[in-house]
Parts: C-alpha cells; sequence; structure tokens
C-alpha cells in the first residue's frame, strides 16, 4: 500500500486556472482517466484525470481555489501492484465534438459521485441524437457535457444550480428522474411532490385532458420554466375610442362586420411594434441572440370549447381595422369549429389575449415562446379620472403587458406600453369608411 499525491497535469499554456466542481470523495475507488476535479480558465474548463487506480484518502483543493500545473489537488493509497502503467494524463480539453454514442441504456454508476442507479432508455421527448446535440453552448464540466450527451439530455434546458449558473451532475439526475418517474412530458421542470390522492377525501371523476389543452398545458410548462417574466399594468383612456366604435359598429353590422375593440386594439400594434422592435423579437439563448422581426403576425387567443388556441393575423400593419375585424370573427369562427389549419396558427411575432368580453381586471398572461411579449387586455370601466380641476368619468382599458426580461427591460416594456397606447388613442383619426384603412 502506497500514499500517492495526484497533481495539477499541465495546462496546455494556461497560468493559472480555478477549480470548478469536485467530482469525487474520499472513500472513493477511482481508475485511471476517471475525473477527479474540473477546472476552468478564462475560456474552456476541463478536467483533472486520474492517472493510476487507487482510492481517494484525502482531496486537498476545494471549489473556487486557484491553481497551477504541478499544485497537489488529492491523495490515493494505491497498491503498487495494480498500478496503472500508463503515460501521465494530460488533462481533457472541452469535448466540442457530438460523441457517436447513441443514447440508450447508460449505467449512471459508472460516472464519478456514484449515481447507483441504471437509467432506463429517455421518453424521445428527452432525447436527441449525437448529431443534434448542441451542448458546448451551455455552462458546465466536460465530465457533465459527457454524461448529458450519454443521457440525450440538451444541456441548454436544464435548469442550472450550481456554482455561476453552472449545470452539475445532480441537476442531470434531476431531470432523468422527472421525466422517468413525475413528470413523462415535461423537459424542464423539477418534479412535483404535492399528488395526493383526491379521492381520499370525496368523491371526485377523472377527466382526461383533450389535445388542445395538453398542448397549452405544455406550451406553459416550458414558458413558465424558461421565460423571465415581468408583467406591466396600465389604463388606457378609450372615451373617445369607444365612442367612435359606437357611432360605426351598427351601419358596420348591416354588413355582417363585428367591429370590437379588439380589432383596433390589434390595428394599434404595428406602428408600436415598429418602434421597438424588441418587442416584435424571438431570443435564441444558444446563440445569445435576439432575431427582431420585420413582419407583424399578430396571434390571438380564442377560448373554444376544447380549449385555447391562438389563430393569427398576418400583415396587421397592412390591414385596416374593417379588415382586421372581420378576420377575427373568421378566424375565431373557425377556432370554434375546430376548423383551424396548422398555417392560421403559426409565425406570430406577438400575441394578445383579451377577457374583455368576460370582465376581470388586470391578469398576467403567459409569453407565448417563442415570441418574447404578449398583452393581456381586460373589461374597459368608467373611472373618475382628475383632470387638474376635477374628477371626469372616463372609460378605462386595463392593459397588462407580459414580457421575457432576458430580451426586453422594464424601461424599454413602459416605453412600448406608452407609444402603444398613444398609437391607440389616434385610431379616432381614421375613416372608417375609407378603402385605405
Ligand atoms: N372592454 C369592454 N367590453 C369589451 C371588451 C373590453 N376590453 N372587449 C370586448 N368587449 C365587448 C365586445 O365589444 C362585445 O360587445 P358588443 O357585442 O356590444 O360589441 C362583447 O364584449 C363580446 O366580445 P367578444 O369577446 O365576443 O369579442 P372580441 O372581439 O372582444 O374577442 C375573442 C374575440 C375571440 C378574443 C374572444 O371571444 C375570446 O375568445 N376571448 C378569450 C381569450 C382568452 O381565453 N384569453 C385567455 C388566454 S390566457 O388563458
Amino acid at each position: 500500500m502506497a500514499n500517492e499525491t495526484i497533481k495539477i497535469p499541465d495546462l496546455g499554456g494556461v497560468d493559472e486556472v480555478v477549480v470548478l466542481e469536485i467530482l469525487v470523495k474520499v472513500g472513493d475507488e477511482v481508475s485511471v482517466d476517471q475525473p477527479l476535479m474540473s477546472l476552468e480558465s478564462e475560456k474552456a474548463s476541463m478536467d483533472v484525470p486520474c492517472d493510476r487506480v487507487g482510492t481517494v484518502s484525502e482531496i486537498l483543493l476545494k471549489p473556487g481555489d486557484k491553481v497551477r500545473e504541478g499544485d497537489d489537488c488529492a491523495r490515493l493509497t494505491t497498491q503498487a501492484a495494480t498500478e496503472a502503467m500508463t503515460e501521465k494524463s494530460a488533462p481533457t480539453k472541452v469535448d466540442s465534438q457530438p460523441s457517436t454514442t447513441t443514447p440508450s441504456q447508460v449505467a449512471v454508476a459508472k460516472q464519478p459521485q456514484s449515481i447507483s442507479t441504471t437509467v432506463k432508455p429517455l421518453h424521445p421527448i428527452a432525447q436527441k441524437s449525437s448529431s443534434e446535440y448542441s451542448a458546448e453552448k451551455a455552462y458546465a464540466s466536460p465530465t457533465v457535457r459527457r454524461l448529458a450527451r450519454q443521457l440525450g439530455i440538451d444541456l441548454q434546458a436544464v435548469p442550472a444550480t450550481g456554482p455561476a449558473g453552472r449545470v452539475t451532475q445532480d441537476d442531470l439526475v434531476t431531470v432523468v428522474l422527472a421525466r422517468q418517474q413525475v413528470l413523462p412530458n415535461a423537459t424542464t421542470a423539477a418534479p412535483s411532490t404535492s399528488w395526493q390522492d383526491p379521492t381520499k377525501f370525496g368523491p371526485c371523476e377523472p377527466k382526461k385532458l383533450g389535445k388542445i389543452k395538453n398542448a397549452t398545458a405544455k406550451a406553459m410548462t416550458q414558458s413558465w420554466a424558461n421565460v423571465v417574466h415581468v408583467t406591466q399594468f396600465d389604463r388606457v383612456d378609450i372615451t373617445e375610442l369607444e365612442a367612435y366604435r359606437c357611432e360605426h359598429k351598427d351601419a358596420l353590422k348591416a354588413q355582417s362586420i363585428r367591429l370590437t375593440m379588439l380589432a383596433f386594439n390589434i390595428k394599434a400594434l404595428a406602428p408600436a411594434l415598429k418602434k421597438h422592435p424588441n418587442v416584435n423579437a424571438s431570443y435564441q439563448q444558444a446563440e445569445k441572440t435576439r432575431w427582431e422581426k420585420g413582419y407583424y403576425h399578430i396571434g390571438f387567443a380564442v377560448d373554444t370549447p376544447g380549449g385555447l388556441v391562438v389563430p393569427v393575423i398576418q400583415n396587421v400593419d397592412q390591414l385596416s381595422v374593417i379588415a382586421i375585424a372581420k378576420q377575427l370573427a373568421d378566424l375565431s369562427q373557425k377556432a370554434r369549429a375546430g376548423e383551424l389549419t396548422p398555417r392560421d396558427m403559426t409565425g406570430a411575432s406577438f400575441t394578445v389575449s383579451s377577457l374583455g368580453g368576460l370582465g376581470g381586471e388586470f391578469f398576467t398572461p403567459i409569453v407565448n415562446q417563442p415570441q418574447s411579449a404578449i398583452l393581456g387586455i381586460s373589461r374597459a370601466e368608467h373611472q373618475p379620472i382628475w383632470d387638474g380641476k376635477t374628477f371626469n368619468p372616463r372609460l378605462m382599458l386595463p392593459l397588462s403587458l407580459s414580457y421575457d426580461h432576458r430580451v426586453i427591460d422594464g424601461a424599454e416594456a413602459m416605453r412600448f406600453l406608452n407609444d402603444y397606447m398613444s398609437e391607440l388613442k389616434t385610431l379616432v383619426q381614421l375613416d372608417l369608411n375609407a378603402s385605405s384603412l
């Protein structure tokens, strides 16, 4: 038996690196090439591989320590007879090439930290082929990257709990357990522990969610887990605009056109979005890029017997209020009849959700990914508004703008909302009989 010291190997020209994660503990039996700890320089991370067989007797470093080539990092108890006759290993560089390993049965217990379960193949949603794999963009040690690749987990979708947003092995285990046992369809949420058998407390009836409600549940879970939601509330004075709408709505009704406030709400979006392209955008996390769209396709939430669907009115910047009102009616009718096609429901750059016909005040709509903002509209009500001398009854429309704070700052959101409210008020100047509307 001998007690031997493992040293920090050649760092490939880097003077000093930081210890990120210790991957073994005292008492672990380790083998040749097994990573003992992860190190990080400014631009890359690397593992310190073990260069012999033995049992860890002491760990001499901790996360956050700064180390140089030749520093002691751990001690092993070894038996001369079992010492590996290998050359001193170099540190393992970040492996940015996709592995050729197909995600399949992987014995996690072979990995450091002795995770003892044998992981079965993942649910298909959790798997990615190695060619699709792009984990090099995520923040994790090479060991965790390798393990994620073997398990078919997209590192970028894993909620990280490690230092500085680093994905750890435990985070991967959480995802695997959540997918296998608790949330077979979820991609990012943590396991729920709140389920209780409701029949223990009284009569109840199980109702399976239909296709639309399932799709909504999945999209909302993903958005809730990934988007950094903030909701900004405000009220806009639509007294004149509502009077204007009422002036025209009966004549239009005679032509079978239903002119609701929502058509005006949608009409005012295009000029406001043009002024604030970051609100009409999608965030591509992997590339740290915001895609600002040069088109104004507005999705609107429709409440149908089967659940919520979101048809899209394309190019609203080129449509009159009346054309928007017609499309609102046509698409809502198709939605409620279950006749929407995929083309009717794709490509939105921004979404509105109006509960104005039903009541309520403010609410917190959930961003419809991959968009970065959504406008909630509630029921307009008369309120006493102070004009400096007296209170006047004004019709105030409550607005709730939810946005992704990764893409849009609070001040930007407020500036957008201010411009939107101004645009809405200017619509009273439209000539509703003109063909150019
Ligand atoms: N304030 C006051 N009254 C309003 C209003 C508002 N903000 N919005 C609509 N109304 C009125 C309408 O003017 C209409 O009255 P009139 O017939 O006198 O004109 C009445 O309420 C009913 O309107 P509507 O809801 O049928 O029509 P709409 O164009 O406003 O909305 C649609 C169409 C499809 C968006 C709506 O029917 C709908 O499905 N809303 C639900 C959306 C939803 O579920 N959102 C939640 C998503 S998050 O879970």
